[in-house]
């Protein structure tokens, strides 16, 4: 029996003594970069992370075998909310909470023989981390990239705090659950506009990323070109400005609609009571563009009216509708319900006309007057040309994407380096004032917001002599991970990095996360990215060269009949009846969904560690499943994993006496069959492995080590040359295996009678090119004895599988074109002769 405890920890605390994963940042090879996005310390990591982590660490395993100068750090994601609400429920300072919980996974992440440099470990509510955030956010507002303003805000009433539209899922705050508000607030924002086209075009060059993240980035940034257009108002001299994709439908135009933060909107509330009711509760619901999208379309007549812009005989009513969105184009459309859905529901509710004006199966306008027939892109082009000569119209680019709010109204987080003078200015904090630190002693009854702005003392500060107030809000918690990428590289006291290394060692070679984050931190990063490059902090474009995401894990459900949901731990399956352990009970087999808490379909990693062994679980995530995709967690494949590395133990102790594992020098034309094979079959698994390993193909590549180890398992090793031969595969299998499985395999390295580790430098064991070509066999096609064509074949085709290929080529046809087939002779892998 192996026994996986003793082994596990003895080879991780052997790394850790003589710390073999180190990053040499002096060497002289090439670098590869290797990052997996840091936790947040909740306390325990769950197989998601499991998988994250193993995967990454594959990546750097196999990378520093291939030679690299690996760098492959961890850190913790440490601010944020769930410590605050610990705080608040439990009565534990955030920051111990924190710590704590970091202590916890540290040793987690440890059990798991991540080849991780532990020296670089950051933690990001540590003020040497987060002060050099406060330098990047004053100078980002001295080049016009930070700024402040008032903005209606997602307010998330539980959490008491301001989310970003990403933080909204379906109308409700992300964490705790509630019905989001909408509220008026002072914000610092981010100028990520500034860089929309940049954020678009480069994802081009980005073609080691995942294309669905691509295409969601790209949705994202939601670039549309259209057209502003003026709508007179009647009986005055004001417009309307819309913007539209769609002008060449501007004759099926039923309404305009405004939304309710319209100017005119705001005004008209002003003197109208039913219009202001109808804002203020458009106001209360319209949260995220989601939410926006699926409620029911309402509207109210404003009274005005507007003429058509391309025939004044025409007049529009104006609505102020709850699906216009103020933050973008102008806030303004025009209705055309023939289509647009939104539109649609919104004629079918106030009974507007709804004109059809294309013919989508011909693509042409019809019902258009003097666009009638035209196609759909040259009636854009018409309608386009006659507007702007009529100069009510100018093209317009437009994008989705939005500044970056960054307040948040909570304490555990880093402090905002802004204060409020008496006179109302706002100023960035002083150097010598950097940075600014948390309070420790604050009040987390939860009763009065945010601790910082009650905190008794903290907020009242001086500037220049005069008396000033300090920003109590705090950064997003996406800042702190826009940029620890950069802080692993080097991490000076005083400076937030050193350039020279960035340099050096940026971009992350290979980056790997959950698909969640496609949007969010992806973006922030790469914006965070363009920015310092543009305060001159930074020569680098984009952080990420390669970026896998993973899928997630599922796992079956299991219910009670009376509803209850139960672990997998506490079932056990007989004779195809699955039944409580506690009640004897039949359970309810549920389908298989990704692991959640709340479903109870989670596994305990500790008890998998400890029953199974840490290999065998990595083995196992690795094995059926490509990285990418979702996979299935079974008991029977942790078991599975657990039975192969027993089998491979037996193999190993088949060997005996000395090692050589050069690969070359065993390969000899004399070599009986069988002993060519097992060399063929050892080269060409080595080949095939390195092949899968580059493209991350991990399940592809156990698939080739199980059949190289299935066919050593068969293999008798007669002589001392079989033998040799015999070790020679069983080091190469050792080195293959170590990435995925590095306890086991620096186990098995030493039994085979190395002196130094897998981990200490060896490297991935090469093929001979020659010894890995499939065999094939030339074949000469004759016809009458004269060659006519000579072709290339797998050896071991029969006579009368040679004969139908030599009949079917097209030089033989030529030859035997009408006439009579007397004979055919064929020799297997030489020749067919075909006698007419
Ligand atoms: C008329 C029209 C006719 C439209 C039609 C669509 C279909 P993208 O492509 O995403 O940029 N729109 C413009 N501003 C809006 C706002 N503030 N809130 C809600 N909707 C707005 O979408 C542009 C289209 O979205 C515009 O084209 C406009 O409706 C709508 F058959 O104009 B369209």
């Amino acid at each position: 029996m192996y026994n996986h405890q003793s082994v596990e920890s003895k080879w991780q605390k052997t790394w850790k003594d003589k710390d073999v994963f180190a990053f040499d940042e002096k060497s002289t090879k090439s670098k590869y970069y290797v990052l997996e996005m840091f936790p947040y310390p909740s306390g325990k990591i769950h197989a998601g992370h499991l998988r994250n982590y193993v995967i990454g660490d594959c990546v750097a395993r196999y990378k520093w075998m291939k030679g690299f100068n690996v760098l492959h750090p961890m850190g913790f994601d440490a601010f944020g909310l769930p410590a605050e609400n610990a705080a608040i429920a439990h009565n534990i300072h955030p920051r111990d909470w924190t710590y704590q919980n970091i202590d916890i996974m540290r040793r987690e992440l440890q059990s798991i023989g991540l080849s991780v440099d532990w020296n670089r470990e950051l933690i990001t509510c540590d003020p040497n981390y987060y002060k050099h955030e406060q330098k990047f956010f004053i100078e980002f507002y001295k080049h016009g990239l930070a700024y402040q303003k008032e903005a209606q805000v997602n307010w998330d009433p539980i959490d008491q705090t301001v989310l970003a539209n990403e933080q909204v899922i379906e109308g409700r705050g992300w964490r705790s659950g509630a019905l989001v508000e909408r509220k008026k607030l002072k914000q610092w924002f981010l100028k990520v506009t500034d860089f929309s086209e940049d954020l678009l075009r480069e994802l081009k060059n980005l073609t080691g990323w995942d294309e669905r993240v691509l295409a969601m980035q790209e949705k994202w940034i939601g670039k549309s070109e259209g057209l502003l257009i003026d709508f007179k108002i009647t009986n005055s001299d004001q417009q309307i400005q819309i913007y539209t994709t769609r002008p060449e439908t501007l004759f099926g135009a039923a309404f305009l609609a405004i939304s309710p933060y319209h100017p005119i909107s705001l005004a008209l509330a002003k003197s109208d009571s039913s219009i202001a009711k109808f804002n203020t509760e458009a106001n209360l619901n319209a949260v995220d563009e989601q939410t926006i999208e699926k409620q029911e379309k309402k509207g109210i007549k404003t009274g005005l009216k507007v003429t058509h812009p391309l025939d004044p005989n025409i007049e529009l009513d104006v609505y102020i509708a709850n699906f216009v969105l103020m933050e973008y184009g102008t806030g303004a459309i025009f209705g055309c319900p023939a289509h647009d859905q939104r539109d649609f529901d919104f004629a079918k509710k106030y009974q507007l006309p709804i004109k059809q004006v294309v013919d989508e199966e011909k693509g042409i306008i019809i019902n258009s007057e003097f666009l009638n027939g035209l196609s759909v892109s040259a009636a854009k082009q018409k309608v386009s040309e006659v507007l702007a000569a009529k100069n009510v119209a100018a093209k317009k680019t437009n994008y989705r994407l939005r500044d970056w709010g960054v307040s948040r109204q909570r304490y555990w987080g880093c402090p905002i380096p802004f204060l409020y003078l008496e006179d109302g200015t706002v100023v960035a904090a002083e150097d010598h004032e950097l940075p600014i630190l948390l309070p420790a002693d604050v009040d987390f009854s939860g009763k009065h917001g945010n601790p910082l702005a009650s905190h008794p003392t903290w907020k009242y500060a001086k500037y220049k002599g005069q008396n000033a107030i300090r920003e109590t809000d705090t950064f997003d918690t996406f800042f702190e991970s826009s940029w620890y990428f950069l802080r692993y590289i080097s991490a000076p006291k005083d400076t937030a990095f050193n350039r020279a290394a960035i340099n050096k060692f940026m971009p992350v070679d290979q980056y790997i996360g959950g698909v969640e984050h496609a949007v969010l931190h992806l973006l922030y990063a790469r914006f965070f990215t363009k920015a310092l490059k543009k305060i001159g902090y930074l020569d680098i474009d984009e952080p990420f060269k390669n970026l896998l995401t993973q899928g997630m894990i599922h796992h079956q459900t299991f219910k009670t009949k009376a509803g209850e949901w139960l672990f997998p731990t506490d079932v056990k399956t007989e004779n195809g009846k699955t039944i409580s352990l506690k009640t004897g009970e039949e359970v309810v087999l549920g389908k298989s969904e990704k692991m959640s808490k709340s479903k109870k379909n989670v596994v305990g990693l500790d008890e998998i560690f400890e029953t199974h062994g840490v290999d065998a679980a990595r083995l196992f995530i690795m094995s059926d499943t490509p990285p990418k995709r979702d996979m299935d967690w079974t008991e029977s494949g942790i078991d599975g994993a657990r039975r192969y590395i027993e089998r491979l133990w037996k193999l190993f102790e088949r060997y005996e006496g000395t090692i050589s594992y050069d690969a070359s020098e065993f390969y000899d034309e004399k070599f009986s069959d069988r002993k060519k094979d097992l060399l063929k079959l050892t080269h060409k698994t080595v080949a095939a492995v390195e092949k899968e390993y580059e493209e991350l193909g991990f399940n592809r590549a156990i698939a080739k080590i199980r059949e190289f180890s299935n066919f050593l398992e068969e293999y008798e090793a007669r002589d001392a040359e079989d033998k040799k031969l015999f070790n020679f595969a069983l080091s190469t299998l050792a080195l293959l295996l170590s990435p995925i499985m590095p306890h086991l395999a620096e186990e098995l390295w030493m039994k085979l009678g190395n002196k130094e580790m897998i981990s200490q430098g060896a490297n991935f064991p090469s093929y001979n090119p020659k010894l890995i070509v499939e065999d094939t066999a030339s074949i000469a096609l004759q016809v009458n004895g004269k060659l006519r064509a000579v072709i290339t074949i797998p050896k071991g085709f029969s006579k009368v599988e040679l004969e139908k290929i030599a009949l079917e080529e097209n030089q033989v046809k030529k030859h035997i074109e009408g006439k009579e087939i007397r004979k055919i002779i064929s020799v297997p892998d030489k020749l067919v002769n075909i006698v007419v």
